[in-house]
């Protein structure tokens, strides 16, 4: 299997309950190597450009708008196969669909407010790590 690379947030609800420690550390126990992290705060502006492919869902103004309420922490993260053990870790996009012991089905209170995100693709995940990184933020050999 390829070692790929995934950008996850640790969305404001995350950051809000008190989590960022516990759910890093989920992370990290599962094998994800953390290449960079930082903690910042979206405009709806720029929760927007980042969740552009949803433009002409009717979810999308409250998204912006959840996104851009507190404090959120984007990471790149590295491990094999990196996209689809992420995506298994936090869980559906429901928390009500979430297999139990994912990251939402044990912390995500709705579907609009679901604790964390994990990109669905290499490409997109290159694509999300720019939009927060310059390549000098990635710690490529942090071991
Ligand atoms: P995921 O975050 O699992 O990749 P997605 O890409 O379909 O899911 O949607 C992006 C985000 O948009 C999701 O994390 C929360 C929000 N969202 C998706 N579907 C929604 C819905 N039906 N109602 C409210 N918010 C929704
Ligand atoms: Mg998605």
């Amino acid at each position: 299997m390829a070692v790929e690379r995934t950008l996850t947030i640790l969305k404001p609800d995350c950051v809000r309950k008190g989590l960022i420690g516990e759910v890093t550390k989920r992370i990290q126990d599962a094998g994800f190597k953390i290449l960079a992290m930082k903690l910042t705060r979206l405009t709806a502006d720029t929760a927007g450009g980042f969740y552009a492919v949803h433009k002409e869902r009717p979810f999308y103004g409250e998204l912006c708008e959840f996104m851009s309420s507190g404090a959120c922490v984007p990471m790149i993260l590295e491990k094999e196969n990196a996209v689809a053990d992420f995506r298994a870790l936090i869980g559906a996009t429901n928390p009500a669909e979430a297999e139990a012991g994912t990251i939402r089905a044990d912390f995500a209170d709705s579907v609009g407010e679901n604790i964390i995100h994990g990109s669905d693709s290499v490409e997109n995940g290159q694509i999300e790590a720019a939009y927060f990184f310059a390549e000098s933020d990635v710690v490529a050999n942090n071991a």
